[in-house]
């Protein structure tokens, strides 16, 4: 399979896995965002990023709608967020030259 596609899989794949869990279908609770994250996130980087151990500011920057529940589309912005990051770390673009630029506050609808 393309890699892209591959990619495109596994972000559905993996939000309905966890979403699906408990509670609402293709929402994910606090708990679920919780696992998410501690499971398919290994690198301390990325972890830093969105830490789950501090789950509740975690939630609180991707819950965008402020439901208390992580939809898909918030979570298309975590994996977002994170891909900025790593390439961020990759390149050295973005980040320090632009001076908070990068940082939440985005308005991106
Ligand atoms: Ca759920
Ligand atoms: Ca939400």
């Amino acid at each position: 399979m393309a890699r892209l596609e591959q990619v495109i899989i596994n972000i559905v794949d993996i939000f309905l896995e966890y979403a699906d869990d408990e509670g609402k279908k293709s929402q994910l609770n606090i708990e679920e965002l919780k696992k998410v994250l501690e499971q398919e996130i290994q690198s301390p980087e990325l972890k830093d990023k969105i830490n789950p151990d501090d789950i509740g500011e975690a939630m609180g920057m991707l819950d965008k709608n402020h439901d208390g529940e992580v939809n898909f589309r918030e979570f298309c912005r975590c994996v977002c967020v994170l891909a900025k990051c790593y390439y961020q770390k990759k390149t050295g673009r973005g980040g320090k030259k632009g001076k908070g630029k990068e940082q939440e506050g985005e308005q991106e609808d």
